[in-house]
């Protein structure tokens, strides 16, 4: 009788053998099998360089106050930025708005959505990945646009391996969209869809989400972990995104870099854009070692050493990505055996990697949400699993201004009912919220912190959290929408969510922010704006005014803030 441990093992196992087996032949680990190097071409000026921008700033100075509230029209990946915070600055929209559900392909062929995964939202399509039958399962990524939920274009992508959720992730900056699936790492264009480059390894690309990774004085670079769940061979993989120049000398998709981590599953690396590393959790090796989170130096040229190393006291393994609250990182394990409490949460200092807290937690593989400047030092955590000890359950965790622990808050105890009184929590008797393989996501705006998740019985809720103060606090669902499989997006005024019946859209159209119509949204569209051309209608109202040109520079501009700055905080 093999232990679940055991039995997920030999399962894992069977499956990484069957694909070492087709290895040979597919290339050395970080060999780059296809390079097409062309980088988009986009003539004209940049916003820092053309004297138009000059009185653009200075006209947009006194919106710009106003723009990071109603900016963020876009969701690139998963956690929603490169420091995986899962935070949201618009509010949650009205989920009985349904705007739009996506099922079928631009040849009218059902799709089949990865039912559990996360989606990438650019300012006029979403990003998901899904399989249709055409005489075989054919597996790829599909554009979807916002405003009518048609697929519009879509590029064929490895099947993924070991039922792996992917996760696409947009660099708006390149106009690339990035998927990590079965061996390869592809790269399309955003516009065109057009294969911009793959690059393959020899382990699989598992359960992560391709990290981008931009800063003023440095390239772009591109990161991934490979999956050696139970072995000691697992890599993180930098891979070069900027076009070959005397500064930059690697070829797109180029693999720079790959330092070893141990085992590794479902390691979704995040960005300290304040000392310029980047950070993964790792599974640490099988049956000896616990999990480990380690920091690389993001901008090395070749392999570095950590310049940190953590090593979780609790000797769980880590199965899932990292978050970067400022000067900590969050981490949160998965235990093979044991209660509700057999993984653990820790945040470490993010400078050396020093343990700030350890808390027992519900096991998990979601990347934990620190809520913003909160008094109470909030942290929400999607947990668990049906059986095997563990129950599906949102926890909330609070702690002192030390990060000593205050309270932990759980769903499942929150929500129960004892229905047949034998003190056992049991299926019926508690509303299943969150999952380990879910990943929620904060909305702060000035309609209050509210948090959205899915669940095990796949129905999206809209929690508050004002009043979760202490572990007794209750339970407050302030929507919900029922028939959601997968983690949500929140980009401009729209949700968005893989579900059991597709790809469900929510919320009122979106602007029309693409004025040159030429698939691009960027400050080229606020320069035709104001020289009179184009689609200037940019709500829909069928009027075009001051409104219009108000919500184009504040959704183009707040983007731009967010990126002109990463890397300098
Ligand atoms: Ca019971
Ligand atoms: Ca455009
Ligand atoms: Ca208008």
């Amino acid at each position: 009788m093999l232990s679940p441990r055991e039995a997920f093992r030999s399962r894992t196992l069977a499956y990484s053998e069957k694909w070492i087996s087709r290895a040979p032949g597919r290339g050395r680990p970080g060999s780059l099998l296809v390079g097409r190097c062309a980088p988009r071409s986009r003539a004209g000026h940049s916003a820092l360089t053309n004297p138009l921008s000059l009185c653009l700033c200075a006209s947009v100075v006194n919106t710009f106050a106003l723009s990071a509230a109603s900016a963020q029209q876009t969701w690139p990946t998963l956690g929603g930025n490169a420091a995986r915070t899962s935070v949201a600055t618009q509010p949650v929209p009205d989920l009985t708005q349904q705007t739009w559900t996506c099922t079928l392909d631009e040849q009218s062929r059902p799709i089949m959505f990865q039912a559990k995964a996360g989606v990438a939202v650019s300012p006029t399509h979403v990003l998901a990945a899904g399989f249709i039958n055409d005489g075989g399962t054919v597996w790829k990524l599909f554009w979807v646009n916002r405003r009518s939920g048609v697929v519009e274009r879509s590029a064929a992508i490895d099947a993924p391996v070991l039922e792996s959720l992917t996760s696409p992730t947009i660099d708006s900056a390149s106009n690339t969209v990035l998927v990590a699936s079965g061996s390869t790492l592809a790269a399309f264009d955003l516009v065109t869809g057009a294969t911009r480059f793959e690059t393959s390894f020899i382990n699989p690309l598992v359960n992560v989400s391709p990290l981008v990774v931009r800063a003023f004085h440095a390239p772009a670079r591109i990161f991934v972990t490979d999956y050696d769940g139970f072995g000691d061979s697992a890599s993180l993989h930098c891979i070069n995104l900027d076009a070959f120049s005397t500064r930059n000398p690697f070829t797109l998709g180029q693999v720079i870099w790959s330092a070893p981590i141990g085992a590794s599953s479902g390691n979704t690396p995040a960005y300290d854009a304040a000392r310029g590393r980047v950070i993964t959790a790792a599974v640490g090796l099988f049956a000896t070692d616990p999990g480990e989170v380690l920091a690389f130096p993001a901008h090395a040229t070749e392999t570095p050493a950590p310049a940190w190393r953590f090593v979780n006291p609790s000797g769980a393994g880590f199965f899932g990505g990292v978050s970067v609250d400022g000067s900590t990182v969050l981490a949160a394990s998965y235990a093979f055996f044991g209660g509700l409490n057999s993984g653990n949460l820790v945040r470490l200092r993010a400078d050396n990697g020093t343990l700030l807290s350890n808390t027992a937690a519900n096991r998990t593989a979601s990347i934990p949400v620190a809520l913003p400047s909160d008094a109470l030092g909030r942290v929400v955590l999607s947990t668990g699993v049906q059986g095997f000890g563990s129950l599906p359950s949102l926890q909330v965790f609070g702690f002192s201004p030390s990060f000593s622990p205050t309270f932990a808050w759980s769903t499942h105890l929150r929500t129960w009912t004892d229905s047949n009184n034998n003190a056992i929590i049991e299926n019926g008797e508690f509303t299943p919220i969150g999952g380990w393989n879910l990943q929620p996501i904060l909305s702060v705006s000035g309609l209050g912190t509210r948090l959205v998740t899915g669940g095990a019985d796949n129905v999206l809720r809209v929690l508050s959290l004002a009043g979760v103060n202490g572990s007794t606090s209750p339970v407050s669902v302030v929507q919900s929408a029922t028939g959601i499989t997968g983690s949500p997006a929140i980009a401009g005024g729209n949700l968005y969510a893989i579900g059991s019946a597709g790809l469900r859209s929510f919320g009122p159209a979106p602007l029309l922010l693409d004025v040159t119509r030429d698939g691009v949204v960027d400050v080229e569209d606020i320069y035709a704006w104001e020289q009179g051309r184009g689609l200037r209608d940019v709500d829909g109202s069928g009027a075009v005014n001051a409104a219009d040109r108000e919500q184009l520079i504040n959704a183009i501009r707040g983007n731009e803030e967010a990126e002109q700055t990463e890397g300098r905080r």
